[in-house]
């Protein structure tokens, strides 16, 4: 599918925004510069260079069981219908009319057998084609076959559900193929999707995002969740600990090959905006999972079979992460509304047997990444106002706790100038 870009730029504009980048490329260790989160020119190139080119979570197969069960995603000015048609399959489509481009659907989520513009009532199936429009017979050359809503390519897997707005985007599902063994056992295809919350952050996505990939913060700002995971921890306090849940890690999970890492982030992902990326790190001893004391809140997912002490981490494109225990899974996903404005959204999943009040309590299921992240939403807050300070000049990133924010910063600003290359994976 091609798009408009946002051409309105002058070459002023443009001038400053490569010259912003060979300046910020100069010192490869500084974090990013204040242009970068206040240009309105950025902004509107980097959803063209980074969002609308990059895999994107979309939803989960529950939301569309059934045919005819749609639901909305939206970015930015943007919103896709994704939709299971009378034939089973499920696609997405740009929610723009063919007629005059109004909106055709209007609610969240539901279930229907077409879609009618409100309007001048265009009929569109399921499956996007267009199947009514009042009176345009006498148009010369009408066909109705030239004029259905305008679809985005999709990825299935693990009952995730990706789009991407790229046409020529890598085939995700063959980069989704290279987790099969530590993110297929937790059956997310038939898990149950146990609560959904927005947090909306008056921050810039890359704040917002830079947040997530780095844990140099996660002592100082959460308590909570430093009690529990060794995340937080120098390579030489973490690394033993590490290594003796990898050792059990199967035996314990039942799961073969649970604790091999995984790594394509970013700039090393197989393809533009196509990043794996797993690796499993442990709990400290004597907690078993992510909740408020380290016991468990619900039944063991999917395969399980026990809990080894461990956390999966993992990356599903570049704006979308996991964070899977062995008895409930987190995905996080960061969403654009405006340079200044990200949902940050979790989406808590159990197994999909587990029944709410008899297998599981949902407060206590949630505590902890709750209170975490009202945690980070403020501190992202704190430092979108602080970047706006005309003094503030970026310091250097650790060179371990900030490694993957730096590949992060690598990637971006490859992108925004146009260089989609990917490059080979580092050893680590
Ligand atoms: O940002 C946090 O609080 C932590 C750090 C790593 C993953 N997690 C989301
Ligand atoms: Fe949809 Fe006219 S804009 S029918
Ligand atoms: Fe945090």
């Amino acid at each position: 599918m091609t798009h408009q870009p946002f051409i309105a730029d002058s070459e002023d504009d443009q001038a400053r925004m490569r010259e912003a980048v060979a300046v910020q490329m100069r010192d490869r260790d500084a974090g990013l510069m204040q242009y970068f989160y206040r240009s309105d020119v950025v902004y509107q190139r980097e959803l063209d260079t980074v969002f609308f080119k990059s895999w994107l979570w979309a939803g989960h197969v529950s939301q569309v069981r059934n045919p005819g069960d749609y639901f909305l995603y939206e970015i930015a000015e943007e919103s896709v219908i994704v939709a299971r048609g009378n034939d089973g399959t499920i696609r997405a489509f740009v929610n723009s009319c063919r007629h005059r481009g109004s909106r055709v659907c209007e609610q969240r989520e539901g279930n229907c057998k077409t879609f009618v513009c409100p309007y001048h009532g265009w009929v569109y199936g399921t499956d996007g084609a267009l199947r009514g429009a009042r009176h345009m017979d006498v148009v010369p050359d009408f066909r109705k076959e030239d004029h259905g809503l305008k679809q985005l390519r999709i990825a299935e897997r693990f009952g995730l559900i990706f789009i991407n707005f790229d046409a020529d985007a890598y085939d995700y599902d063959v980069c989704l193929a290279q987790l099969d063994a530590q993110l297929g056992p937790y059956r997310l295809d038939r898990a149950k999707i146990a609560h959904r919350e927005t947090y909306s952050v008056d921050a810039n996505w890359k704040i917002a995002l830079g947040n997530y990939l780095e844990c140099y913060h996660c002592e100082t700002a959460h308590r909570a969740y430093s009690k529990l995971h060794t995340f937080k921890d120098r390579e030489e306090v973490a690394a033993p600990i590490n290594r003796a849940m990898w050792e059990r890690a199967q035996r314990e999970t039942g799961v073969p090959d649970i604790e091999k890492a995984v790594y394509r982030m970013f700039r090393e992902a197989p393809g533009f905006g196509a990043c794996v990326y797993t690796s499993r790190y442990a709990l400290f001893d004597g907690y078993l999972t992510g909740s408020r004391d380290g016991t468990p809140v619900a039944p063991l997912m999917g395969e399980f079979k026990g809990y080894d002490g461990g956390a999966g981490d993992y990356q599903l494109g570049p704006l979308t992460y996991m964070l899977n225990y062995p008895d409930h899974c987190l995905l996080f996903r960061y969403v654009p509304f405006g340079k200044d404005k990200t949902d940050m959204e979790i989406v808590w999943f159990v197994d999909g047997d587990a029944v709410e009040g008899v297998d599981y309590d949902k407060a206590s299921l949630i505590w902890l990444w709750d209170v975490t992240t009202v945690e980070d939403k403020r501190i992202m807050q704190l430092n979108a106002a602080g970047v706006n300070s005309r003094f503030f000049e970026p310091g250097p990133q650790h060179p371990e706790f900030e490694d993957t924010p730096k590949r992060f910063v690598d990637w971006y600003m490859h992108a925004l100038s146009g260089d989609f290359s990917v490059v080979p994976p580092t050893v680590r």
